[in-house]
């Protein structure tokens, strides 16, 4: 600092004679600027398009701090400067002691287009053909009548685990229905609805719960943390959060690679405790990368509520605090999430930078198969939230307003999917088990010692308590 303001005084003390009273046009408009870029400094979605007329308050050259004529302002008039050429841009002074306020006097605004009973409030929305708006509605049913079949089954002791995205449908179908193909998905656990939607099918979801010998993670991953090459869909690590500074990197390499495309990663409300979400939000900043950072908040972290979790206005003012540009919406409108996403999407790929997306929503499931969220949180929430606020039942009226859905199409849907989920699991359930051998394989070209005496110890322990493994569990 005492480096910045030395310097900034001898080149004043040069150039003061040459410049005269330029150098007060100098400093208006410094301060002309100042408050133009904190008006224009939000980003809009008008008419479908995504308008961002917003410079950035903060200057990205640390070279712009040195240059002659930007140092005038500060010292000039021969009386007190009125602003501070600092790295970054031109700060005001003031004499007020103002503290920043812990919070803003409202809180931030949620972006949505449908509102309970499935209205458009706005025609402010991308526009969705029949037929995508059909797909997605689909895939939201579908993801609802695996969660229900696969609960049961952890519940009848035919599967070990499961996790369910109950009340998040929308999030999972409508961000997914926003992106393409090519741009990487690091998932936290609750957001199946993006593989799905990528074609994984019912038979791979089943075949991963079961760990049989075709689930692609070959029986080594525990039930629901699914992942798929193919669908450039990265394994679920229940570390959570843990993926968020891996979806930053792949990000900037897209980045590098001039790829057109840009990595998603979602996460919870609790997953934004954790160093690692806050370490990739500010790498995410300053790297510029082009990565969407899709909040669930959901207003549990198992049975920690949100209160008990942070004092900010949720998470959307994060971003903003780490130079990210952000959204919040809500996390039950399908039209709304989809709206946002491709927004965020054409930003983050064009204009090469992070955009951080906090959906509104609740989990209206237990947090997984192990959990009874009765006990610490009121029926009555969980039953308003799960039946008022359905964003399945909300797009679903949509359609029907459109005429693309009827009774007819629901029941026939309904119970077609029943069935598929049903024989997914009755066929998965038959498959046997992957050998054990495949414990230990695809790690290392040639194994160390250790891991064949692990697996010489295993292959023992099999041998003596036969009673304790499947009849099946070969070696
Ligand atoms: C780093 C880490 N800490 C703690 C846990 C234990 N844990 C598993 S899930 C969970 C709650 C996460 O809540 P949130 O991120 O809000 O996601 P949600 O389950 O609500 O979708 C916690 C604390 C974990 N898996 N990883
Ligand atoms: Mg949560």
């Amino acid at each position: 600092m005492a480096f910045y303001s030395s310097k900034s005084r001898n080149i004043m003390h040069h150039l003061r004679p040459k410049l005269g009273p330029l150098s007060i046009f100098y400093q208006s408009y410094w301060i002309d600027s100042l408050s133009h870029h904190r008006a224009s400094q939000s980003a809009t979605i008008k008419n479908n398009a995504v308008s961002c007329n917003r410079p950035t308050l903060f200057t990205f050259w640390r070279s712009e701090h040195i240059k002659a004529e930007n140092q005038l302002d500060c010292w000039q008039n021969f009386g007190e400067p009125r602003v501070l050429n600092f790295p970054g841009g031109m700060v005001k002074f003031t004499s007020e002691l103002d503290f920043l306020p812990e919070s803003r006097e409202e809180r931030i605004h949620c972006y949505r287009i449908l509102d309970e009973n499935g209205q458009p409030t706005s025609s402010n929305f991308a526009q969705i053909t029949e037929e995508l708006a059909v797909t997605m509605y689909t895939n939201m049913a579908t993801l609802q009548t695996m969660d229900t079949i696969f609960y049961e089954a952890q519940r009848q002791g035919r599967i070990s685990f499961y996790v369910t995205t109950i009340g998040e449908e929308a999030i999972n179908i409508a961000s997914a229905a926003a992106l393409q193909l090519h741009d990487p998905v690091f998932p936290q656990y609750r957001e199946p609805g993006v593989l799905l939607w990528r074609g994984f099918t019912l038979q791979e979801f089943a075949n991963q719960c079961f760990g049989n010998k075709n689930d692609n993670c070959k029986g080594r991953q525990m039930p629901a943390h699914y992942g798929s090459d193919k669908h450039n869909y990265f394994t679920v690590a229940s570390t959570v959060a843990s993926q968020v500074p891996h979806a930053v990197g792949a990000a900037y390499s897209l980045k590098m690679d001039r790829i057109n495309a840009c990595s998603i990663t979602y996460f919870g409300d609790g997953g934004t405790s954790t160093g690692d979400f806050h370490a990739a939000l500010n790498f995410a900043a300053v790297l510029e990368a082009p990565v969407i950072l899709f909040c669930r908040n959901n207003g549990w972290a198992i049975s920690t509520p949100i209160e008990d979790q942070f004092r900010s206005d949720g998470i959307v003012v994060r971003g903003q605090a780490y130079g990210v540009r952000s959204i919040r919406v809500d996390g039950n409108d399908a039209l709304g999430i989809y709206t946002a996403v491709r927004a965020a999407r054409q930003m983050a790929i064009s204009e090469q930078r992070p955009v951080l997306i906090e959906a509104l929503t609740y989990r209206a499931g237990h947090h997984t198969t192990s959990d009874d969220s009765t006990r610490y949180r009121p029926a009555e929430e969980i039953e308003w939230w799960r039946v008022a606020q359905d964003p399945v039942v909300r797009f679903r009226k949509w359609l029907e307003k459109q005429s693309w859905w009827s009774a007819e199409a629901e029941t026939e849907l309904r119970t077609s999917l029943r069935k598929q989920v049903l024989h997914a699991i009755q066929v998965a359930e038959q498959v046997e088990k992957p050998p054990v051998g495949d414990i230990i394989t695809d790690v290392y070209d040639t194994l160390p010692s250790n891991l064949h005496e692990q697996e010489r110890t295993l292959a023992q322990t099999i041998k003596r308590h036969p009673k304790d493994y499947p009849p099946n569990f070969s070696y």
